[in-house]
Formats: C-alpha cells, structure tokens, sequence
C-alpha cells in the first residue's frame, strides 16, 4: 500500500487517544450494520434498512471534530451518522427494532433516528432532505454567533434535487457556518452515478454556487478529516460553507434484501475489497503508532457490545399503545 508522507504525517498529529476512538467509531458503524442487517434479512425488525457498510470513515472522519452542540442531518442511511455523533448505541438497536426505550421511543426506525441532545437533527428519509435543514441551523448559529456549525450529509442522488441546489445557493448568499458532505457510493437506489450526476463532479456543481468545494477519498479517514478540518475552520471563522464531496463503496445493495441484478460479480467483488477499516489499520501500523494486536482487542470487544446490544433489543418490548398519539406535535 501506498502511504502517502501527508497521510503519514496526519496520523502522526493525532494522539494515541485519537486514534483509537476513530478507531472506534469506525468499527462500531461496522458491527452495528452487519448485525442490522442480518436481523433485517432474517424478518426480525419491521420496515426498511439501508447500512453504512463501506463508509465508516466518511462519518468517523467527518464527525471527529464536532462538538456535541454542532449539528448534523443526516439521510435514509443514517445509523453510521448518528453512531459518529454520539448517539446510543443500545438506543438505537431498540429504535431500529421497534421497541420501548429507543431514542425515539420506538416510534421512528430506522430512517428517522434523531437526538437533539446530541445535536443530530435527524436521518431523512426524504432524499434531499438534509441539506435545507442544516442550512436553517447553520443560519441560527449564525445569527445567535455560537460559533458552531452545521453538516448536511446527502448521497450522490441527493445531490440532484433541487432541496439540495436551493439549500447551497442559500447557504453562500447568507454566508452561514454549513458544511455540504455529499457520499458519492455511486449509485441512488439502482441507477449509477455516472449515468444520473450531469456535471464533471458534484463538487464541481457546487463551486458553481460560489463556495469552496473539492472532491476527495472517503475511504482514507485521514483525508476526510483533513478536508473537514479546513471546513470547519472557514465555518467557524465566518468564511461561509464548503462541500466536500466523497468517493466510497457502495458494499450491498440499495436497501437490505436488494438483489443488485444490475452489478455483475465482478463489480461487486471490487467494491467490497475496498475497506476503510482496513486502509486506516494499515496506515497506522505502518506509521508505528498502533499494533495489529490493539485492533483485534477493540474489535472483539465491539462486536460483544453489539451483540449484546441487539439480543437486549430482541427481547425488549414494543411500545405501549398508549404511546401513540404521544411525540406528534411539538409545543414551544
Ligand atoms: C424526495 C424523494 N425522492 C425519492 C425517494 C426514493 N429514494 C429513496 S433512497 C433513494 C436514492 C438515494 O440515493 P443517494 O442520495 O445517492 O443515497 P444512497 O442511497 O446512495 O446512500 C431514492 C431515490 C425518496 N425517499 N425521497
């Protein structure tokens, strides 16, 4: 593998700490999703499931430097978001499933988790949806000067609605602290982005409403952090919005249960054998900043918290009916 002086560097600014909460994050994405998805598979929660699965770094990476009272929004594939933020990992299991004691008292799923405790707006389940939201709250930090900002996570078919021009228009005529992620795993639902996507880049698109944009490798968690780091600070100090958009697998289909008839085998092997995880375990051995063996503990460890976390929410009881005219409207 080729580790770059820059990348080596980078890893080398971040504390042993850091690392292994990056580190983490990634892995927990990981094991939460594999574990989603086999008890989607299997019949076992009720609705629709998208993972995260080859994207752990975007999250990790992208989330790394936020403070709790930073925002985020997020999408249809949220669970790896709302693990980055900060979310509770047994309280998403129980949301997901359906059950009492889920973030959102069960009531939700697995496409509307959302915990403002934890300044995570929401996952959306409207393709597009993010982007106008963080815009609002960008534009509430702004006025009330908290120095904090807002990021819109929004997939590569998310960047064509017109939710998401509007928002980036806005966001550069106003100046506010937001920052545009867009996850380009190339595909919305089963149509590519090479074929849906009519510019050069996405990030190209967005330059073109007047902001800093670059396109980078979203399966590198160095890079991602390293172009987040420079978002936030323009962010912060009053330099307005970026959009960073950012290169991934897509490692199953669109939703759990997809059959992916339109990716040949050979495609889908390609996508797999590209692993974040993998990538940022290299890059750190090799660097001597952490051992293999450091790796294999945490991982064990993580997949023993999921497991637990998932057989608590198997058992766990579903809401009361009594619970369900409760949480509809919001009063101020
Ligand atoms: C407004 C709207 N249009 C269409 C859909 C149906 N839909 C759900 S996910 C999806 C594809 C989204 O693709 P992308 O933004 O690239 O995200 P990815 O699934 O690749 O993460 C579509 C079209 C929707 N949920 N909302």
């Amino acid at each position: 593998m080729n580790i770059s002086t820059l990348d080596k560097s980078f890893a080398m600014q971040m504390s042993r700490d850091e690392l292994l909460r990056a580190y983490r994050t990634m892995i927990e994405i990981r094991a939460f999703d594999e574990r989603i998805e086999k008890d989607f598979a299997a019949g076992k929660i009720p609705g629709f499931g998208h993972v995260y699965l080859g994207a752990e770094a975007i999250a990790a990476g992208a989330c790394h430097d936020l403070a709790a009272d930073d925002y985020i929004a997020s999408t249809h594939r949220g669970h790896g978001h709302c693990i980055a933020k900060g979310c509770d990992l047994e309280g998403m299991m129980l949301e997901i499933f359906g059950k009492a004691g889920g973030i959102c008292g069960g009531k939700g799923g697995s496409m509307h988790i959302a915990d403002f405790d934890k300044g995570m707006l929401g996952a959306n389940a409207i393709v597009g949806g993010s982007p106008p939201i963080v815009v609002g709250a960008a534009l509430n930090q702004k006025i009330r000067k908290t120095g904090k900002v807002a990021v819109a996570f929004a997939g590569d078919g998310a960047s064509n609605q017109g939710t998401t021009f509007e928002a980036m228009n806005m966001a550069v005529v106003l100046q506010v602290p937001a920052i545009f992620v867009i996850e380009n795993n190339g595909f919305g639902e089963h149509t590519a982005s090479s074929y849906s996507v009519g510019a050069e880049s996405i990030a190209a698109r967005a330059a073109a409403f007047g902001m800093p944009a670059e396109q980078i490798d979203g399966v590198d968690f160095f890079a991602v952090r390293e172009s987040m780091l420079k978002a936030l600070e323009r962010a912060r100090t009053g330099g307005g919005p970026t959009t960073i958009e950012m290169k991934v697998p897509r490692y199953l289909g669109h939703y759990i249960g997809d059959p992916q008839a339109y990716r040949t085998p050979a495609e889908l092997k390609a996508a797999r054998a590209i692993d974040p995880l993998v990538t940022f375990r290299e890059k750190v051995v090799s660097a001597g900043l952490l051992d293999a063996e450091t790796f294999a503990v945490i991982d064990l460890e993580t997949y023993a918290r999921v497991e637990a976390a998932a057989e608590k929410a198997l058992e766990a009881p579903y809401p009361d009916p009594s619970a369900l005219e409760r949480d509809v409207y919001i009063s101020y």
